[in-house]
C-alpha cells in the first residue's frame, strides 16, 4: 500500500488532546469567508473547547468586561485618562464587539446508547488538518468507551466561499472493533460566551423538527436579528454511518435561513465542497505567489495568504476588514490602520474590484469622521484609530492613541490615490477620493503649529506608530504623511475636474494655498550627518541601554515596538537613497523589540527593498511563523491578518522588486541567494500580469481579461508595452 505524503507547503496539522492548546488551535484551524468566522473547535463542543462563531457586521454592545483593562503602568495608558473609576465611567453598553453565536455544526455521537464526551471517554487520537489550498479543515478523532469499544470519526468542514452564509460539515463514523449501534445528530450549541463569560445575544423565534432546527439571535444593544438554521442528513449504509450538516447564518428572516439550509442539503455535501473550493482557488490563483523558500516559511506564507482571502467580506464596504478578520476576539473585530496601510496594497494588486470596497467603507463613514475631528478639537475629518460599522472612535477611553496616532487619516486618504493610479479608474477620485483628501488635509492643517524660532510648522502632540513613544513631537512618519496629504489636496484643488467637489464642501483657493504653504513649510526630520533619521524630536537623547526593557518600562529608552522610520520608507522610499535606508535598517534593528506583529514583516520588507536580503529572509521567516508557532503568545486572540499582506509586500515588492505606478509596472528582481525562482500574479488596470523571475531572467505574461496593454520595465531598461495575451522574456545579468 502506498502512503500518500502530505505536502507541508499546503497542509498544516496538529495532533493534540491538550486542553490548554485549544485557544491557539481554535485560531489556527479557523475557517472564514469574510461573512462567517468559525473557529477550529471540536464539533462535540466540550466545555473547554471554546466554540466560537461570528457573523460580520453584527456588532453588539456590552460592559467593559469585554476589554482587557490596561493599568497605569501600561505604555499606552494616558496618564490623565487612566483613573481608578475609568471602568465604571464606561457604562454598561459602551464596548462593541461581535457576539459569539451558537456553534452551527455541533455534533452528538452516541455508541451503544452512551453519548461520547471528552470527559468520560478515552480519546486515543485527535488530529486537526488544515488544507490551506482548499480552505477546508479535516479532523480525525478516535475514542474508546468504558467497554473497550473503539470508534473513529472523520470529519471535514468548510465555510463556503461560494455562498457567504453557508457552513457545512460531513462526519463519517467507523466502528473499529465492535458492532454496537451508533447514533448521530446535529445541534446548535448555545452555551457560548464572549470574553469573561459575557453573552451578547438573546434567543428569539425558534423551530425544530427531526432533521432541522433553527433560532433567531438578537444582539445585545444593537438588536440585530441573526437567523441560524441547521439541516442534517444521516446516511446509514451498513457499516458506513455518516452525517452531513448544512447551516445558514446571517441577517435574514429565520424562514429564509431554513429554506437555504434545506436547499444546500438538496445539493449535497460534495456539490457544496466543489463550489467552495472552486471559488476559493480562483481567488488564490489571482494572487498566486510561488518561491522556493524553506518549507516552513512557505507554509506560513501560504497560511497568511489564505487568511487575507478569508478576511475580505463580501460586504466589506460596510464592515471594512477587521484587524483579525473574523478569527478571534482580540481587538474586538475593529478596523485599524492595518487595513488601509498594510492590507489594502495587497488587495489592490491582487483583487482590485474588491479593494474598492475598502474605499467605500472609509468614504461612507466620512460624516462620522468629521464628528470625530470636532470631538478632539480639530477640523475636517479624523479617521478613528479603531472603529466598527458605526464609524465612531472605539478605542478604550483610557488609552492615549485616539487623538495622537493620527497618521491613520492619511493612510486612508492615500488608498484613493493608489486605487485610481493602479486601476486607471479615476472616477473614485471624483466620487469619493477628492472629498476625503480635502477633509483629511483640513484635519492636518488644524493640527499644525507655527514655530516662530524655526520659521516652520511643527506637528506636535502625536503618538508614534512604534507605540513605545506615545507623547512626541514631529514624528517623521506622521509628518511625512501630513505633508503628503496637504500638498496632494492642494494639487487636486488646482485641477478643474475637482472644483465642483471643492465647492460642495466649501474649500476655497485661499485654503488650498494655505495647505500648499503648510506642506512646504512643515518641519520634517532629515537624516543626520551619519545618515540616521531620528524617529521624533528628542529620540536620540533617550536611554540607549535596552537591558531589562519591556512594555511597561520602555518610554524612557530608544526601544521601539516596530520601527516607524522603516515603515516611512514604504510610501516615501523615493526620498531616501538605498544607502540611507540600509543604515537606518541596521540602526533600528538594534532597537526593535518586535512587540507588534507588524514588526517582523515590515522589517523584512524594508530590508529586501534595500538589498539586505539575508536579514530580509530571516525576518520574513519569523513573520510567516508568527501565528502557526504562536511566537508572540497571543494567537489564541486571533490571526494577525495584516502580516500576511506585509509578507506579500516583502516577497513581491522586496525580492520581486515590483513597483506599480500609474505609468505601469517596474521590476527590479532581487532574488535572495537561497532562492532560484519567484513567480507571482498582480493586476494593473484590471489586467492580470504573471511574472516569473529566475536566475537567468524575467518572464512577463499579460492576460486578456481586459482590453488593455501593460507597460513594463525591467530594471532601468526601456518601457515595453505588452499586449493582452502576449508574453516577453528578458535575460538578466545574473
Ligand atoms: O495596529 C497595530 C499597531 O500598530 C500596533 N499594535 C497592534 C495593532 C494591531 O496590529
Amino acid at each position: 500500500m502506498s502512503i500518500p505524503t502530505r505536502n507541508p507547503l499546503w497542509r498544516y496539522w496538529v495532533q493534540s488532546t491538550k486542553k490548554e492548546l485549544e485557544g491557539k488551535l481554535g485560531t489556527t484551524f479557523l475557517l472564514s469567508n469574510g461573512m462567517l468566522g468559525l473557529r477550529g473547535a471540536h464539533e462535540e463542543c466540550p466545555p473547554w473547547g471554546r466554540p466560537e462563531f461570528y457573523v460580520a457586521g453584527t456588532y453588539a454592545s456590552g460592559p467593559s468586561g469585554l476589554l482587557g483593562f490596561h493599568d497605569a503602568d501600561h505604555i499606552l495608558s494616558h496618564p490623565e485618562r487612566i483613573r481608578q473609576d475609568a471602568l465604571a465611567l464606561l457604562g454598561d453598553d459602551a464596548i462593541v464587539t461581535l457576539p459569539n453565536l451558537p456553534f452551527p455544526i455541533a455534533l452528538r455521537v452516541s455508541v451503544a446508547g452512551v453519548r461520547f464526551s471528552f470527559e468520560t471517554h478515552k480519546v486515543l487520537s485527535a488530529e486537526r488538518l488544515l488544507e490551506i489550498d482548499n480552505a477546508v479543515m479535516r479532523r480525525t478523532l478516535v475514542f474508546r468507551d468504558e467497554t473497550g469499544n473503539r470508534t473513529r470519526i472523520d470529519s471535514v468542514r468548510l465555510v463556503s466561499m461560494a455562498d457567504p452564509n453557508l457552513v457545512c460539515l460531513k462526519a463519517r463514523v467507523r466502528r473499529l472493533n465492535h458492532r454496537a449501534p451508533v447514533d448521530l445528530g446535529g445541534y446548535l450549541h448555545e452555551e457560548v460566551t464572549n470574553t469573561n463569560g459575557i453573552v451578547l445575544w438573546s434567543a428569539g423565534e425558534r423551530f425544530a423538527d427531526r432533521s432541522a432546527r433553527g433560532m433567531e439571535c438578537i444582539t445585545r444593544g444593537s438588536r440585530i436579528s441573526i437567523a441560524l438554521a441547521q439541516c442534517e442528513k444521516v446516511i446509514n449504509a451498513g457499516d458506513d454511518i455518516s452525517i452531513e450538516l448544512y447551516a445558514i447564518a446571517g441577517a435574514m428572516p429565520l424562514a429564509e435561513a431554513r429554506l437555504r439550509a434545506d436547499s444546500a442539503r438538496e445539493l449535497g455535501f460534495e456539490h457544496c465542497l466543489a463550489a467552495h473550493v472552486e471559488s476559493y482557488q480562483r481567488q488564490l490563483r489571482d494572487s498566486r505567489v510561488e518561491f522556493d523558500g524553506l518549507p516552513a516559511t512557505v507554509q506560513g506564507f501560504n497560511f497568511g495568504q489564505m487568511h487575507l482571502h478569508m478576511a475580505l467580506s463580501p460586504i466589506a464596504e460596510r464592515t471594512g476588514v477587521p484587524i483579525k478578520g473574523l478569527t478571534g476576539h482580540g481587538y474586538r473585530f475593529l478596523t485599524f490602520w492595518d487595513m488601509d496601510f498594510h492590507m489594502f496594497p495587497f488587495y489592490l494588486m491582487t483583487r482590485p474590484k474588491q479593494a474598492r470596497k475598502l474605499l467605500e467603507y472609509r468614504y461612507n463613514q466620512l460624516p462620522r469622521y468629521r464628528e470625530n475631528a470636532k470631538k478632539w478639537g480639530a477640523k475636517g475629518a479624523q479617521v478613528p484609530w479603531e472603529t466598527s460599522t458605526r464609524g465612531r472612535e472605539e478605542t478604550a477611553p483610557w488609552l492615549c492613541l485616539q487623538d495622537r496616532e493620527i497618521h491613520i487619516s492619511a493612510d486612508a486618504a492615500y488608498m484613493f490615490k493608489r486605487y485610481a493610479e493602479i486601476t486607471g479608474d479615476a472616477s473614485v477620485m471624483l466620487d469619493m477620493g477628492a472629498e476625503f483628501i480635502f477633509e483629511t488635509a483640513r484635519f492636518y492643517a488644524s493640527r499644525l503649529k507655527w514655530n516662530e524660532a524655526r520659521g516652520l510648522y511643527d506637528l506636535p502632540g502625536v503618538g508614534c506608530p512604534d507605540q513605545y513613544h506615545t507623547f512626541a513631537d514631529n514624528n517623521v512618519f506622521i509628518s511625512l504623511w501630513a505633508q503628503w496629504n496637504l500638498s496632494y489636496a492642494a494639487e487636486l484643488f488646482s485641477r478643474a475636474e475637482y472644483q465642483a467637489v471643492a465647492g460642495r464642501i466649501g474649500v476655497t483657493r485661499r485654503e488650498a494655498d494655505e495647505w500648499r504653504e503648510m506642506a512646504r513649510k512643515l518641519f520634517v526630520i532629515e537624516p543626520d550627518a551619519d545618515g540616521i533619521i531620528e524617529e521624533f524630536e528628542g529620540y536620540f537623547d533617550l536611554e540607549p541601554d535596552l537591558d531589562g526593557i519591556c512594555e511597561t518600562y520602555c518610554a524612557h529608552s530608544q526601544a521601539v515596538k516596530q520601527p516607524d522610520v522603516l515603515a516611512a520608507f514604504v510610501p516615501f522610499e523615493g526620498r531616501y537613497s538605498s544607502e540611507i535606508r540600509r543604515k537606518n535598517w541596521r540602526y533600528y534593528n538594534a532597537r526593535t523589540l518586535h512587540g507588534s506583529s507588524l514588526s517582523f514583516p515590515g522589517m523584512a520588507y524594508a530590508a529586501a527593498r534595500c538589498g539586505l536580503n539575508d536579514e530580509a529572509l530571516h525576518h520574513l521567516h519569523q513573520a510567516c511563523r508568527l501565528d502557526l508557532d504562536d511566537i508572540n503568545l497571543d494567537t489564541e486572540r486571533g490571526v494577525h491578518v495584516s502580516i500576511g499582506a506585509v509578507e506579500w509586500g516583502a516577497v513581491v515588492c522586496g525580492f520581486g522588486g515590483l513597483e506599480a505606478t500609474g505609468d505601469g509596472l517596474t521590476l527590479r528582481p532581487n532574488l535572495p541567494r537561497q532562492w532560484n525562482r519567484l513567480a507571482f500574479a498582480v493586476y494593473w488596470h484590471f489586467q492580470r500580469v504573471d511574472v516569473e523571475i529566475t536566475r537567468g531572467g524575467v518572464t512577463v505574461a499579460v492576460g486578456d481579461e481586459a482590453d488593455c496593454a501593460v507597460p513594463v520595465r525591467i530594471n532601468d531598461g526601456a518601457w515595453r508595452t505588452i499586449a493582452p495575451g502576449a508574453r516577453e522574456e528578458v535575460r538578466t545579468d545574473e
